[in-house]
């Protein structure tokens, strides 16, 4: 449970700044039960031998053949398969901490999973603005209008790979970090040099070390990223990114109102484009890591 107060003091950091940092989002019982979820989760994605998709539901693997082991490094929208977390998602404390933002009209665009498995190398992600996975034409009205949050579900620290961002990079406009070549924001690290080019000065750069159960929000044009996981703890972080109904045709209900709201029968547009052309079942073994 979050306090209005607490609500309000990360707002004001989240305009100012770009991103703000809520300590004990969830705590007691609930934390252990969100940790237990989690492992649930991950051994859901266990069971494929390859990065599978199903409508949204999505597990990104790194199959054994190529790594040793097998390991999960992201699922998305798991709530197609975990009632724990299609309640998590629309808890009223999420609503609280985005209505001063976003209203009480809220539709969900991304749930997201990421584990950094000790062992997993490929584990970093080089910094980037959200913006990059929303379609152009959304560029103007999803800006302001959307808000993205992220649960530490296991201690987050320098050295397993926490989040870390860039004060004050939201009022930069959107500045094309990790576009070139490939892509793949998890292949390769970010060199000071991309950022200077920018205009970021690397020293600039705040850490976001997480108790379990804390809870850091960012914007789409936040600059932000990741290490790889140097440690050997491994790094579950809940990913919930939220827009303002009004602005977004695409998105799953959170809240109506003010009211939370479950998941309809069939999944709603949300980030993956093919989601009516290609709902899959299907298996994607694209060794994007090479
Ligand atoms: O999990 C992380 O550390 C960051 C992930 C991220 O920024 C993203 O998926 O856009
Ligand atoms: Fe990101």
């Amino acid at each position: 449970m979050i306090s209005a107060a607490q609500a309000r003091d990360a707002v004001e950091q989240y305009r100012e700044e770009g991103y703000a940092v809520v300590r004990g989002f969830v705590d007691g019982d609930e934390l252990i039960r969100l940790q237990t979820e989690s492992r649930a989760v991950y051994d859901e994605g266990l069971k494929h031998q390859a990065t599978y998709r199903h409508g949204n539901l999505n597990f990104q693997i790194l199959p054994e053949a190529q790594f040793g082991k097998r390991y999960v490094l992201q699922a998305y929208w798991f709530s197609w398969v975990n009632k724990y977390f299609e309640e998590f998602r629309r808890n009223p404390d999420y609503l609280k901490l985005l209505e001063g933002l976003i209203g009480r009209d809220i539709k969900q665009i991304a749930q997201q999973l990421h584990w950094k498995p000790p062992g997993a190398n490929v584990t970093g992600y080089r910094f980037h603005q959200d913006l990059r996975f929303r379609s152009q034409s959304e560029y103007d009205t999803v800006v302001d209008a959307t808000v993205t949050t992220g649960l530490a579900v296991d201690r987050a620290t320098r050295e397993n790979g926490c989040l870390q961002v860039v004060p004050g990079s939201h009022k930069r406009g959107y500045l094309a970090l990790s576009d070139e070549g490939h892509g793949q924001l998890m292949k390769g690290l970010t060199a000071e040099d991309e950022l200077a080019e920018v205009g970021i000065d690397p020293s600039d750069i705040v850490a976001l070390e997480l108790e379990p159960g804390d809870l850091a929000m960012w914007g789409l044009l936040t600059v932000h990223g990741s290490a790889p996981n140097q440690s050997g703890h491994d790094r579950a972080f809940l990913l919930s990114s939220y827009v303002r109904a009004d602005a977004s045709p695409r998105g799953e209900w959170a809240f109506k109102d003010g009211v939370s709201t479950p998941l309809g029968d069939t999944p709603k547009l949300c980030k993956y484009d093919k989601l009516f052309e290609e709902p899959g079942p299907s298996y994607d073994t694209t060794e994007w890591w090479k």
